[in-house]
């Protein structure tokens, strides 16, 4: 299969090389448009190191948005304004947190399906054509809008190429379940500079249930079915499961780079304030982050 992936960052390369390596033909679009054809390397997990290459972008039968999510809907309209996109090409979103989608949704032509995914899985860029396979994880799709004539193949592909990938019904109930969770650890590792596993000590414990209370109030209200005491304890769970990490927000802000916060915690306080609940924990911790 021909496949397009926009944003050539670390999921995009650990993707891009894991569709390659099952057979299918890969390319990258960067913020202006296509790639050139390259040499890219994974480092996998046990160590090796598997050198693949990308293709000329050629008419994708499938497009994969692996952007930072401010750049999503951007990265959807370049693509549509250099016809990438037909009406039938199945676009999926694979970004972290929530909000893209909204916009996106409405910019695509209604047939256009459009899939929603989460990854679980770690990766680490070495270098500009190089990543790392930090860590196996499963991988959440579902359709948001339009056809459904593709969602068994598209399921089939990531299932042979990816492994470990569940096709969901209501999509934004594991989309939402991964941003509750990014919601408390990004901006608590980002804002105190600190590994995942440190979340786990004593001192990090009330913060963690105030965050994870307000969390669950405003997801309750958008239809996820989730308990504050469960949040937290899949909090410490991925913190201790991922102890040695340094969150996706920590390594933008080391790195100078803008955060994905409008689209994790942003997007839960836009949801609290259109229901009228309170969020002062998570509106604090934004406030301290786009302080610094
Ligand atoms: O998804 C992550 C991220 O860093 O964005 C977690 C789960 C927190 C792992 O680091």
């Amino acid at each position: 299969m021909n496949i397009l992936i926009s944003g050539a960052g670390a999921i995009g390369q650990l993707y891009g090389a894991l569709f390659a390596a099952a057979g299918h033909q890969v390319s990258f679009y960067g913020a202006n448009g296509p790639i050139a054809a390259a040499e890219y390397q994974l480092q996998q997990r046990d160590g090796t190191l598997l050198s693949w290459h990308s293709s000329d972008v050629q008419q994708p039968q499938i497009v994969i948005i692996c952007t930072k999510a401010y750049q999503a809907e951007s990265a959807v309209i370049t693509l549509l304004a250099q016809q990438q996109l037909s009406p039938q090409t199945p676009v999926i979103l694979l970004h972290n947190g929530l909000g893209p989608h909204e916009a996106i949704a409405a910019r695509l032509a209604a047939k256009t399906p459009l899939i929603l995914a989460s990854s679980r899985q770690g990766a680490l860029r070495m270098a500009s054509k190089q990543v790392k396979h930090t860590g196996l994880g499963a991988t959440d799709l579902g359709l948001l809008q339009g056809s459904s004539a593709m969602n068994e193949s598209i399921l089939a592909l990531f299932q042979q190429s990816i492994g470990d990938c569940h096709w969901h019904q209501q999509v934004l109930q594991p989309l939402w379940h991964k941003l509750l969770i990014n919601s408390v650890i990004n901006p608590l590792t980002a804002r105190d500079r600190v590994t995942n596993g440190e979340l786990c000590g004593h001192q990090y414990q009330t913060e963690l249930k105030q965050l994870c209370a307000e969390a669950c109030q405003i997801a309750q209200a958008c239809h996820i079915d989730i308990q504050p005491e469960t949040l937290f304890q899949q909090v410490l769970n991925v913190a201790a499961a991922t102890a040695s990490n340094r969150s996706s927000m920590l390594q933008d802000v080391t790195a100078g780079r803008m955060t994905e916060i409008d689209y994790i915690n942003g997007y839960l306080i836009k949801q609290a304030q259109r229901l009228g609940l309170a969020c002062p924990a998570h509106q604090a911790l934004v406030a301290q982050l786009t302080d610094s």
